[in-house]
């Protein structure tokens, strides 16, 4: 048992007090982790609960749906339409946000969320996760769309679940980021991981390697130059992790440090990158750097970044905040031609990237 461990609601009114803002967003996210309890019963089902297997219908992102993705999403609908605290909703899963009207105004947030992250190994029994992040309702009140396309500086809070061998919550409020770990027996979320912190350093990474080809210079420059090791320009070996979950990813980042690169590739030039900025890219890119760590697209603070549409995708490098450094430096050399001795003249000849 856990006599006299913090629970997240006890750490929340200490972290969250002296304002009625801070008091409403306090509640939300205890309403936020009993949604997080009931999708991690559904997960833990597996296939006992008729939640595996996909169902025949595809979302705003072209991806067809599994069954998980759309009760999650219905699990978080309902948590925000019957919690009072919220007034409108951007989901991965709803081409357009939903808005929520609480009566009596008080619904001052807006909250985005992707249900459930890595729901290509919900079948075969890998970590998955979900993400959200909340948006103070702007000065004067809701005007529609553009009220959710607030930089990620702004978040006032922003976190994930995993749903692993333990449930676990990580959260910032921007005082820092803080790991719970769910007690099932009892059903609550007790503070276990206070204070994470994303090791400076690192000597693993995180990038699916079977895009090489598609990208650009600088970061292959800075694969092959891991992938070369101990006997070249990075001295010392490196470690390869790819899960397919980013939170999955995000947690072992926090746990022991990491990078963890969707960089964008020529696979399909049109797009800018894979994951998407208001619901994957903000509020894991909060947390990261409330842990000391640095969230980039290799030439941009992802929190600086101002968006253009909800399902807005961007490139992503986050992690250990000297390997991210490394990388933007390497995108500086390549933009400015400035990298010619370090990358291979094949990149300046037949390249994908000729110009
Ligand atoms: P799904 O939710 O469609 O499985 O996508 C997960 C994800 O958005 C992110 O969590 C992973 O890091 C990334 O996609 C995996 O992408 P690849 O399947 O291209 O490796």
């Amino acid at each position: 048992m856990h006599q006299g461990r913090t629970t997240l609601s006890k750490f929340l009114i200490q972290q969250l007090k002296g304002s009625p803002e801070q008091n409403d967003l306090a509640a939300l996210l205890v309403d936020i982790a009993a949604c997080v309890k009931a999708i991690a019963a559904m997960t833990a089902k597996g296939a006992l609960g008729a939640t595996h297997g996909e169902i025949d219908s595809t979302n705003v992102q072209g991806e067809t749906q599994k069954k998980l993705d759309v009760l999650s999403n219905v699990a978080f609908i309902n948590t925000f339409s019957m919690g009072g605290l919220v007034s409108g909703i951007a989901s991965e899963e709803n081409d357009e946000p939903l808005d929520i009207d609480p009566g009596d105004g008080s619904g001052r947030f807006l909250a985005l969320f992707d249900p459930l992250d890595g729901s290509s190994n919900i079948d075969v029994n890998v970590s998955v996760g979900s993400i959200f992040s909340v948006l103070r309702v702007p000065e004067g009140g809701r005007t529609g769309l553009r009220d959710y396309l607030q930089p990620g500086r702004s978040q006032l809070a922003a976190g994930y679940a995993i749903y692993g061998p333990a449930t676990m919550m990580v959260l910032t409020v921007g005082k820092g980021t803080h790991g719970f770990t769910l007690d099932r027996e009892v059903g609550n979320f007790i503070l276990t991981h206070p204070d994470m912190t994303v090791p400076a350093a690192t000597s693993e990474f995180a990038i699916n390697a079977s895009n090489e080809r598609f990208w650009e210079p600088p970061v292959q420059r800075y694969v092959n130059e891991c992938k070369a090791g101990r006997n070249d320009v990075r001295g010392r070996d490196f470690n390869m992790r790819w899960i397919a979950s980013m939170v999955a990813e995000v947690h072992r980042i926090l746990m022991r440090g990491g990078v963890f690169l969707y960089p964008r590739d020529m696979k399909d030039p049109g797009m800018p990158g894979r994951l998407r900025l208001m619901y994957e890219a903000c509020p894991m890119g909060f947390v990261i750097e409330q842990a000391g760590g640095l969230g980039s697209t290799g030439r941009a603070r992802l929190l600086d970044l101002d968006p253009e549409a909800i399902h807005q995708r961007v490139p992503v490098i986050l992690g250990s905040r000297e390997e991210v450094e490394r990388i933007e430096r390497y995108h500086h050399e390549y933009d400015n031609g400035t990298d010619q001795q370090y990358t291979s003249p094949l990149f300046h000849e037949r390249s994908l990237f000729a110009s």
